[in-house]
């Protein structure tokens, strides 16, 4: 078994895992040469591209899970969302969500047809070049994924989404109903590749309020995780922002772990949370672009604050950024994977 199945269960390990958010990214000269030549789509849908670049941060840092190199907006895509990444804008959707009519165009493909190239990929990487890597699979959480197909692109403070949500609370429910299926269709159909474990993305759940949180995160992650086919009992993970206040409604979902962002006080957290759920966090990526020193102390901090609870995984607390040099990332994957745990009697 690998130290990240055993921590995600809460189990004892004899060192520290660690993997990080987007650690096949841009931060990889390896990654610019080949993105160079494709676009970023065109990476995502070609199983042997996809699994190359899954493989990269693994030979370089030796981290202790791989993350399938894909992206939550597949899914979007999937349904009918004329997606484009544009460089330095992000992801733009042409047809954004925004009445009752654009819900009726929506693609009826089950989310398994459209997304096999992610099932090839999974296929590919389990078929020996990970060896005894994990293999984490995932998808963007209904809120987050809806998130983008209302507002056409990234946003600061999602305002199309929320107007939508207050005024046409309807039109959010049927998109929000749409996206539980197709998510748990999705988790299941990488579940059934032979993924070994998975983490789904609610990104933007930070810019809800509590009752809204319950609405349009908790009731629907609850949904998908419901019907998630899940026979081999693949761990899952939960990632939000906005974890300093969601982190104990989202500790009584049936998951077996907390992936935290990086302002959440973790010593706090790791006295409180329940000891069936791991904890997986939460430097803030930033510390990256710092010194040495710097990077050094603030991992101490971590690995005292929740090294010695188990079932505790080393993450950062949202994806790294492309700024991030690599000898820093070395020295972090170093500085963890020393750490043995002490666990008390
Ligand atoms: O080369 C490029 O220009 C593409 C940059 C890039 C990369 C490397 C994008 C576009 N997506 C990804 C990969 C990605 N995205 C992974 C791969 C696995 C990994 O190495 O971790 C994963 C898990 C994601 C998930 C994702 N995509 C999220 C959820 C997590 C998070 O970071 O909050 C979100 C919100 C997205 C949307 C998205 N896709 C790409 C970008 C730049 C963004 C974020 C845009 C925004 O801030 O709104």
């Amino acid at each position: 078994m690998s130290r990240y199945i055993e921590a995600v269960w809460c189990r004892p390990v004899d060192r520290l895992p660690i993997w990080l958010m987007r650690q096949a990214g841009r931060y990889l000269p390896e990654y610019r040469a080949i993105r160079e030549r494709h676009t970023f789509m065109n990476m995502i849908q070609t199983p042997e591209i996809a699994a190359e670049i899954t493989l990269q941060p693994i030979r370089r840092f030796g981290l202790d899970a791989a993350i399938l190199f894909s992206d939550i907006l597949t899914v979007a895509s999937a349904l009918g969302s004329k997606l484009e990444f544009v460089e330095g804008k992000g992801p733009v959707i042409d047809n954004p969500i925004r009445t009752e009519s654009d819900l009726t165009l929506l693609s009826q493909t089950p989310i398994r047809d459209s997304l096999n190239y992610v099932r090839e990929c999974i296929e590919l990487l389990q078929s020996g070049p990970l060896g005894n890597t994990p293999l984490i699979g995932f998808a963007g959480a209904p809120f987050t994924v809806a998130s983008y197909m209302i507002q056409g692109g990234s946003s600061k403070d999602l305002t199309l989404v929320k107007r939508l949500m207050l005024t046409h609370p309807n039109i959010m429910a049927d998109l929000i109903d749409r996206l539980v299926l197709a998510t748990a269709d999705y988790v299941s159909m990488q579940i059934e590749a032979g993924v070994d474990g998975i983490q789904l993305f609610d990104t933007w759940a930070i810019h809800l309020s509590m009752p809204e949180f319950e609405e349009w995160v908790m009731s629907p992650l609850k949904a998908v995780l419901n019907r998630i086919r899940n026979p081999r009992r693949v761990p899952i993970t939960i990632f939000t922002r906005g974890s300093a206040v969601f982190w104990n409604r989202l500790a009584t979902l049936p998951v077996q772990c907390l992936s935290l962002d990086w302002q959440v006080d973790i010593k706090g957290v790791a006295g409180l949370a329940p000891s069936h759920i791991a904890l997986q966090g939460n430097l803030d990526p930033m510390v990256l672009t710092a010194t040495p020193t710097v990077l050094s102390s603030q991992v101490t901090r971590i690995l005292q604050s929740a090294g010695n609870r188990p079932g505790f995984i080393f993450n950062l607390g949202h994806g790294i950024t492309p700024d991030v040099p690599i000898d820093m990332v070395t020295r972090l994957v170093e500085q963890v994977q020393a750490y043995q745990p002490v666990y008390e009697a």
